[in-house]
């Protein structure tokens, strides 16, 4: 016995000696779905499905946070009408029966009152609501205070009132149900650059850093809302300030923040990339938000599982293949080409996921480079994209599933024209001579761009490239 049990450690000490990595691939304990996005929320259906995605990828966690359910957030005193709680007693079900922890939700910063007969009028609206939750099976709750800046950028939180009013919340309701897990919750100062002036901490997160119960987990999403990846370091100085292990809330493929206006409600980028650039160490919780399109949310998604259960040895490029293969079958191919041109999300305050095909875009940089200089230029490699991303576009079209169809029909349509325009602009720069339709079908992909965006720095700008190249 004694000799086994030894044989047994050596054997095991010899391995992370081997694999080191191996020894600490460890799973961060909690790892899931923060559906915390602006826009329609996902449908019953939608999540029942998720719910049985995220237990086929070892997801373990799902946040009900959708921002325009009115009961969540704007209306967040009022109760449930029956209908929907019949409906969330059914996904807690399905969460349940799926090894998932379901966390119910609440922002209630808008309006919230920490002050004399109103905020124990509040305080006890939000005890009500969580009863009736408790009441269907939820026994993880979350209290969110996101997003309460006004137009200047500026917010007016008491982070030591916040605080407390989560402790107290969460100290009564123990009290009340001893079975409840510790709450989570996001401060209003929730990413690193938010949270400090230079290497000064800022008063509302110093009070709510140092009044926050303990066991309370606290989420931030980097050091920025949307941001280029999470360091360890990063993810260490953020921890510093609150002397804990924050959980984070990771916001890829979310992408409602391109939204064109107020008139079109619906994103016009995908984002089809892999989870990258998050910590290897330390993890506690991570929880990825995803976009209202919740099939094709599932490509970053099924990264995400990868990462979460195995964060060392996470290999992005290989678990998006991966997930394109196991979600497409034999539509694979061409959903890769696709969606290698639409990962990259930015604007002028968000910057996450992978370049756009960057393959076409050295491809096409060099292309312009020798035409600059006047040299010959070789279009074989650029010419064999542009005929698979025409192919991929029209097989896409004609042979997706419904469910997907729904979600990406304006962006294919788009990836067509843009293909179309590449190969337009080959055949002008090939003859010297630019072909009148390229600009029309310019101006056209320009008419379908607030509903439909991919290739910014790829495939789209190398049409922008070559019509200000020839133009004069
Ligand atoms: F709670 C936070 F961690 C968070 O990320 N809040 C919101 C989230 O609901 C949204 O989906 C996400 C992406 O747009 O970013 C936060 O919302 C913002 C933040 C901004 F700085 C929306 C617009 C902004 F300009």
């Amino acid at each position: 016995m004694k000799f086994i049990s030894t044989l047994i450690w050596a054997v095991i000490m010899a391995m992370t000696i081997i694999f080191p990595n191996v020894a600490d691939a460890a799973p961060v304990p909690l790892r899931g779905i923060v559906e915390g996005f602006y826009g329609k929320p996902w449908t019953f259906a939608d999540r029942e499905d998720i719910m049985n995605f995220c237990r086929e990828h070892n997801l373990n966690a799902y946040i009900y946070a959708p921002k325009d359910d009115p009961y969540h957030r704007d209306k967040w005193r009022e109760p449930y009408p029956a209908d929907k709680l019949a409906e969330l007693q059914r996904l807690v079900t399905v969460a349940k029966s799926n090894g998932i922890r379901f966390t119910f939700a609440i922002s209630p910063g808008l309006d919230l009152h920490y002050n004399g007969s109103e905020a124990e009028k509040d305080f006890n609206f939000l005890l009500q609501k969580m009863e009736a939750m408790y009441k269907i099976g939820v026994r993880s709750f979350a209290i969110f205070f996101d997003d309460l800046k006004d137009a200047n950028g500026r917010h007016h939180e008491d982070g030591k009132k916040q605080a407390e009013f989560i402790n107290r919340l969460q100290d009564t309701f123990h009290t009340m149900h001893k079975d409840i897990v510790p709450f989570m919750t996001v401060p209003t100062e929730y990413f690193y650059l938010d949270m400090v002036n230079g290497n000064k901490t800022k008063s509302y997160t110093r009070d709510f850093a140092e009044t926050i119960d303990e066991k309370v987990i606290v989420l931030y999403t980097g050091d920025g809302v949307v941001c280029d990846g999470i360091t360890n370091n990063q993810f260490n100085a953020a921890n510093r300030i609150y002397d804990r292990e924050l959980g984070i809330w990771w916001n890829y493929p979310v992408n409602d923040y391109t939204i064109h206006s107020n008139k079109l409600k619906v994103p016009s980028k995908l984002a089809l990339g892999p989870i990258e650039k998050l910590p290897t160490e330390n993890m506690l919780a991570i929880f990825f938000n995803p976009m209202e399109q919740a099939q094709l949310s599932k490509i970053a998604l099924a990264t995400g599982g990868e990462y979460a259960n195995a964060p060392t040895i996470y290999n992005p490029q290989e678990a998006w293949n991966r997930a394109i293969d196991e979600q497409f079958g034999e539509l694979a191919p061409a959903m890769k080409i696709f969606a290698s041109h639409s990962q990259h999300m930015e604007n002028s305050w968000a910057k996450c996921g992978p370049a756009d095909a960057p393959q076409f875009a050295s491809a096409a940089n060099a292309i312009l480079l020798n035409i600059r200089r006047g040299r010959s230029a070789d279009f074989t490699a650029i010419e064999k994209y542009i005929t698979d991303m025409e192919s991929a576009a029209d097989t896409l079209l004609t042979r997706l599933p419904q469910k997907y169809l729904v979600e990406c029909k304006p962006q294919l349509e788009q990836f067509k024209r843009i293909a179309q325009a590449d190969r337009l602009a080959v055949n002008s720069l090939k003859a010297g001579k630019l072909d009148p339709k390229l600009p029309a079908l310019r101006a056209e992909i320009e008419r379908h761009a607030p509903t439909a965006i991919l290739s910014e720095l790829s495939a789209l700008k190398f049409i922008d490239d070559v019509l200000e190249l020839m133009k004069k």
